[in-house]
């Protein structure tokens, strides 16, 4: 999962490290270093010698850069630990990258993400960001591991804070009523499936409502899970009113006393005016608590146009980003949060009822080796 942004992530802090350049300033770095130095061995030397000539020493042990001279001079008590001057001066030494580096690198990986599908806005974004945090900071220890941090530092704040969509539910009231919506074959039916189950797991109820009454075999295929899982839905005929499917629905929860109603709707694009109404009307009917957008992770930008579409037309309360195992690439799952302005709530990983993971940006972090 993933693999794909992963390796273009370290590829591209690798070159950045080879590309940094070392501190000019170094002479200067020096003095100071050899100053400081001076200072200190005098002052341990003073413990043995006077001033003078504990003076005299120490400037030729800098001049020099002879330690060994202080190593034959008595000592009262054990030498502290300290940094040698080569190690000192190392230490003082860094490496920067300069505006017109920065903007060559940077070109190189746009190309890398964009290749990942990484929506062009967030890599805007994170060249703004990254262009503040790295063009020309002195850079200590290693370029690479500095670099990935700011990546990591930089791809996190693209998202919403997580939402835990089943603790939501129980803090309200019931029916929690849910609509999946979104294009053709994204994943809706599977996982509204995916979380009846989840909520079975955590002892809820729910009731599946058939409002996609529009491509052939799509009740029934809603009705296979229903069966398997156990749990009522309620449907009408093929071609019959969506949003009437979704009233009759809660209708039947608010009467058993079910907590949540799980809405399925047909597929469809955003340019398809008279579908967008249909689902324009089911919201307005059933005026739900939740809409969940149900996005493929592999289509990549088309992923995202369409999540903006959605939001833009219908708007959406949550992500679920199917299909995760099986995108090498990972841009649509950076991405879509931000351009959304809404939480990725699942993962569907797979078509299993069990394939659905809350989404974690942490986890998202360590697939993404950051
Ligand atoms: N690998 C994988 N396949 C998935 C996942 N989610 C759904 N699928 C598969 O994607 C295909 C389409 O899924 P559906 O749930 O029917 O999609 P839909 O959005 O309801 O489709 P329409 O109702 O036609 O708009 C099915 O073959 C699913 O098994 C997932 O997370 N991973
Ligand atoms: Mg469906």
């Amino acid at each position: 999962m993933f693999k794909f942004l992963k390796d273009k992530l370290k590829d591209a802090a690798k070159k950045f490290s080879k590309e940094a350049e070392e501190v000019t300033e170094e002479p200067k770095v020096e003095e100071k270093v050899k100053e400081e130095v001076k200072e200190e061995i005098k002052e341990e030397l003073e413990e043995v010698l006077d001033e003078k000539t504990s003076e005299k020493v120490a400037e030729e042990v800098v001049k020099e850069s002879k330690e060994e001279i202080i190593e034959d001079i008595p000592k009262e008590e054990p030498k502290k630990e300290k940094l040698s001057f080569k190690e000192k001066l190392k230490k003082a030494v860094s490496k920067k990258i300069s505006s017109k580096k920065f903007e060559e690198l940077f070109d190189e990986l746009e190309l890398s993400l964009l290749e990942a599908n990484v929506a062009v806005e967030v890599i805007d974004r994170l060249k703004e960001g990254l262009k503040m945090e790295i063009v020309d900071i002195p850079i200590k220890g290693k370029v690479d591991e500095f670099i990935l941090e700011k990546l990591k530092d930089n791809i996190k704040e693209l998202f919403k804070e997580e939402l835990d969509l089943v603790e939501v539910i129980k803090k309200s009231e019931k029916p929690y009523v849910i609509v999946f919506l979104g294009v053709n074959g994204s994943g809706k039916t599977t996982s509204i499936a995916k979380v009846a189950k989840l909520l079975q797991s955590n002892g809820l109820t729910c009731v599946l409502a058939a409002a996609d009454t529009f491509r052939a075999a799509a009740i029934d295929q809603l009705q296979l899970h229903a069966d398997k899982l156990g749990v009522k839905m309620i449907k009408h005929d093929y071609g019959s009113d969506a949003a009437a499917v979704g009233f009759d629905a809660i209708k039947h929860a608010k009467n058993k006393d079910v907590d949540v109603v799980l809405i399925d709707t047909a597929g469809r694009m955003h340019s398809n005016s008279n579908l967008m109404d249909e689902l324009k009307k089911v919201i307005r009917v059933v005026n739900p608590n939740f809409k969940i957008f149900v996005g493929e992770s592999i289509v990549g930008n088309d992923c995202i146009e369409q999540s903006r579409k959605f939001s833009s037309s219908v708007g959406v309360d949550g992500i679920i980003l199917s299909k995760a195992d099986v995108d090498e690439k990972g841009g649509t799952a950076i991405s879509i949060s931000y351009v959304v302005d809404k939480p990725i709530i699942y993962l569907g990983t797979g078509q299993g009822y069990g394939d659905i993971e809350k989404f974690s940006v942490s986890k998202l972090m360590d697939s993404l080796g950051l």
